[in-house]
C-alpha cells in the first residue's frame, strides 16, 4: 500500500506539473465570483446570500471570466438537465462552473457540490455553450438517472442542429451509478477535453453503459473532433470503457485507468436488460485518426473483443495494459465493422506495443494486415507479437499489483525484440526507447529505473491530493 501511495503522489505532482503552465495559459476565469445552493433565494448571489440554481444559470448575465459556484449540497430540479449550461465566456475567458470547495489541477475533496439525477432526467448536466469550465461538480444517478448520460456535450437538444460547441473543459468531476453512460458526448463539439474525473458506476440502468461514449453514428455534419479524455480513472462500468463512433475524429484517450469492466450477464441489476448485450470491448475505435494509448485496464469481461478497431483509417491503440480479462467472442483484437461503415481514409490503422496478461482470448478476429497492424505487442497469437501461451508473470515487476513494468529477467523475445518501429518513441510512461530498439509490450525496460506501481485494485486517483494524500486512503 504505501509503493502505490507513492506511485500515486508522483503521479499526481507529475500531472500537475504537465497541466498547470496550460491551464494558467490559456483558459481561467478571472471575472466575478456569483454563489448559488441548493437553498438559495433572491437576487444577491453572494457567499453569504446564495441564489437558486436556477437562477445562477438561467437569469443571472453571466459574462466570460466569470465563476458560477456551487455551494455544498444536493440539487434537484424537475425538468431535464438538472444542471443546463448555455453561458459561455470566451477564448482565454471561460465561463467556470465549480464545486466550492474545488481546489484544482486534480485536487479536490470529497464534499463536491452535487447534481442529483433521478428518475427520468436524461443528463444530468449538458453544456450548449463555449469556452466553459466544469470543476469538481458530481453527477449522482441513484441508478436509474441520466438515462441519456451524466456528463453531455455537444447540440442534442439544441433548435439549431447546425451549431457547433466547442471549447469546454471537464476536470475533477464524478459520475455516479447512473443509468447510462458517464460522458456521453455524440453531437456536434470539438477541443473538448475530460480529465481528472472519476466515472463509478454507470449502465445502472441499462446494458449501454459505457464510461465514454463519443461521437456520433449517423450525421457527418454532427461530427465530434479534437476530444480529449485523460488522467481519469474509470470504474464499474458496462459496454466500453471508452466508445468511438464512426463520425468522430481526433479523439484521445490517454493515461487513463480503467477497472471492474462489469459483467451485465450476471443479471446483478434489476430491471436492466441484458440479454442483447455483448459486453461489446474495453476500447472500441471506429471513425478515422482516434487513438488510446498509455491506458491500464484491468479485471472484466467482454463479449466482441478486448479492443475493436476501424481499419485503414490511422486508429492507434498502443501502450496500453490489458490483463485479467474474459473476452466471450470473437477476439482479443478485432476488426471494427459495428458502425463503421465510413469509406476508410486508406491509411493504416495500428494496435501496437500493448500487454496483454491472463485475458482469455489471445486471437485476432480479421488477421488482414492490409487494414490493421498488429505487432510489437505481448500476448497476442499472432505474427510479429509474443504468444500469450509464452508469457510469464516473471517477466514483470508486480503483476499481481498490477505493475507490468518489464523486469530485468524478461528475455531476449521480449526486450529489445520489436519487429517493427514502433507507433510511439516512448512507452506507457513516457520513458524513451533504450539500447536502440524498442521492446514489445507497453513498457520500456531500462536498467536502475524503478518500476512504478500500478494497482487497478487501489482507491481511484482522480480521489487523491498531491499535497494532503497521506497513504491511507
Ligand atoms: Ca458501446
Ligand atoms: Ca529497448
Amino acid at each position: 500500500m504505501r509503493d502505490f501511495a507513492g506511485f500515486v503522489l508522483r503521479l499526481a505532482i507529475c500531472w500537475v506539473n504537465l497541466i498547470l503552465p496550460a491551464t494558467l495559459l490559456t483558459s481561467y476565469c478571472f471575472g466575478e465570483n456569483y454563489y448559488v445552493s441548493p437553498t438559495g433565494s433572491g437576487t444577491e448571489c453572494g457567499i453569504s446570500t446564495p441564489c437558486s440554481l436556477d437562477y445562477g444559470v438561467s437569469t443571472l448575465n453571466l459574462q466570460p471570466g466569470d465563476v458560477l459556484i456551487l455551494q455544498p449540497g444536493t440539487y434537484t430540479r424537475s425538468s431535464s438537465p438538472i444542471l443546463e449550461i448555455t453561458k459561455g465566456g470566451s477564448a482565454g475567458n471561460y465561463v467556470c462552473y465549480r464545486a466550492s470547495d474545488y481546489s484544482g489541477n486534480g485536487n479536490v475533496t470529497r464534499s463536491r457540490a452535487v447534481i442529483l439525477s433521478a428518475g427520468a432526467r436524461t443528463h444530468g448536466i449538458r453544456v450548449h455553450a463555449d469556452y466553459v469550465r466544469l470543476q469538481g461538480i458530481k453527477v449522482v444517478g441513484n441508478d436509474f438517472g441520466a438515462s441519456g448520460g451524466a456528463f453531455n456535450v455537444g447540440n442534442e437538444g439544441y433548435a439549431d442542429p447546425t451549431r457547433q460547441f466547442h471549447d469546454i473543459i471537464i476536470e475533477d468531476c464524478e459520475v455516479y451509478h447512473v443509468k447510462n453512460s458517464g460522458f456521453h458526448n455524440t453531437t456536434a463539439a470539438y477541443n473538448v477535453e475530460v480529465r481528472y474525473c472519476w466515472v463509478n458506476g454507470t449502465g445502472y440502468g441499462e446494458w449501454w453503459g459505457e464510461a465514454f461514449y463519443t461521437g456520433n453514428k449517423t450525421d457527418p455534419a454532427l461530427t465530434i473532433h479534437d476530444y480529449k479524455v485523460h488522467h481519469n480513472t474509470i470504474q464499474d462500468f458496462t459496454q466500453n470503457a471508452f466508445d468511438v463512433k464512426k463520425y468522430a475524429s481526433n479523439v484521445e484517450f490517454y493515461n487513463n485507468r480503467a477497472f471492474d469492466f462489469r459483467d451485465c450477464l450476471s443479471g446483478d441489476r434489476p430491471g436492466v436488460n441484458c440479454s442483447r448485450q455483448r459486453n461489446e470491448g474495453w476500447i472500441e475505435l471506429s471513425g478515422h485518426d482516434n487513438s488510446a494509448y498509455n491506458n491500464i485496464c484491468s479485471r472484466g469481461k467482454t463479449g466482441y473483443g478486448l479492443v475493436a478497431i476501424q481499419g485503414n483509417s490511422n486508429n492507434r491503440i498502443y501502450n496500453n495494459v490489458f490483463t485479467d480479462m474474459v473476452s466471450v467472442t470473437p477476439a482479443c483484437v478485432a476488426i471494427k465493422s459495428i458502425n463503421s461503415d465510413i469509406a476508410e481514409n486508406g491509411t493504416d490503422s495500428y494496435v501496437y506495443n500493448n500487454t496483454f496478461f491472463n485475458c482469455l482470448r489471445s486471437d485476432i478476429g480479421d488477421p488482414d494486415d492490409t487494414r490493421f497492424l498488429v505487432k510489437n505487442n505481448i500476448g497476442i497469437d499472432y505474427r510479429d507479437n509474443v504468444a500469450a501461451s509464452d508469457v510469464r508473470a516473471a517477466w514483470f515487476v508486480n503483476p499481481s499489483a498490477y505493475d507490468f513494468h518489464l523486469a530485468s529477467s524478461a528475455p531476449g523475445t521480449v526486450i529489445d525484440a520489436a519487429k517493427v518501429e514502433p507507433y510511439s518513441t516512448t512507452d506507457l510512461d513516457g520513458t524513451p526507447i533504450f539500447n536502440g530498439i524498442r521492446d514489445r509490450g507497453a513498457y520500456e525496460f531500462t536498467p536502475g529505473k524503478p518500476g512504478s506501481q500500478t494497482s487497478a485494485q487501489s482507491k481511484p486517483i482522480a480521489q487523491t491530493s498531491a499535497t494532503s494524500f497521506t497513504g491511507d486512503e
